[in-house]
């Protein structure tokens, strides 16, 4: 039987070390046991195999009538959102025919040559932007990049497609911050593979040595965490 796509995103994860098990303490302040490094992708093989999960995503939510077909552009936000954005839009115009731009914002405007806050396809009055970010726990990324779209034009927001939805709830709801997102904007958000997902699929996972892949304290570990924080 063919692997979901989130159990061959898992696999991705491991194979590019992009899933790391220690301490690590998170931009919201949370300690968490497990950590998810965008920043692992990091030649060209890895981030061409991880714009085609994220253009698989796309396309099956386009399916689903979840996002429309139409979108203008894809928007990542500087700076790890940049290969997001051009990596998704390669692989969908070369597996899903279709065409779309790609447009990122500078952290500073620029005030000389072609100037302004945004790189690639301009954002005009009424496009259709899909964003593409990394993961989500808090959901900060995010709030700060929608007025800095909106700014620019009038664009809608057709959805947000992230690698790894942590899902952990909010400071002040038991709502997961993918959630509170979607409430907040009206646009859906997807991942690739939330973090549950991956805990499964991983579980089911081998060393080369025949030695479950997780041992018993990470999986300790994270099921404490996700008991505390999990939406
Ligand atoms: P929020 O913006 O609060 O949703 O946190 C997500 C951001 O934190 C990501 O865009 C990353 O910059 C970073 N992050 C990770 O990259 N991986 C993780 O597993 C967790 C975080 C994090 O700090 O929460």
């Amino acid at each position: 039987m063919a692997e979901t796509l989130a159990h061959r995103f898992t696999e991705f994860l491991l194979e590019s070390n992009a899933l790391k098990f220690g301490d690590f303490t998170l931009k919201s302040g949370r300690q968490s046991p497990y950590f998810i490094n965008a920043g692992a992708f990091d030649n060209g093989k890895k981030i061409a195999t991880l714009g085609a999960f994220y253009a698989e995503k796309i396309s099956q939510a386009i399916v689903h009538n979840t996002i429309p077909r139409d979108i203008d552009t894809v928007f990542g936000p500087a700076y790890k959102g940049i290969p997001l954005a051009v990596s998704t839009a390669i692989a969908l115009t070369a597996g899903h025919n279709m065409t779309v731009g790609y447009t990122f914002d500078r952290k500073e405007k620029k005030d000389h040559g072609d100037g302004g806050w945004m790189v690639g396809t301009p954002l005009t009055d009424g496009m259709k932007v899909l964003l593409v970010d990394d993961v989500m726990t808090a959901g900060t990324a995010v709030r700060e990049v929608i007025p800095k779209l909106k700014a620019e034009a009038d664009v809608e927001v057709v959805g947000l497609v992230l690698s790894v939805d942590r899902m952990e709830k909010t400071k002040d709801s038991d709502l997961s911050a993918v959630k509170a997102v979607e409430q907040e904007f009206g646009f859906p958000v997807l991942a690739i593979a939330n973090v549950r997902e991956i805990f499964d699929a991983a579980a089911k996972m081998k060393k080369a040595d025949g030695t479950p892949l997780l041992d018993h304290d990470i999986k300790q570990r994270a099921e404490a965490y996700l008991e505390q924080y999990g939406a």
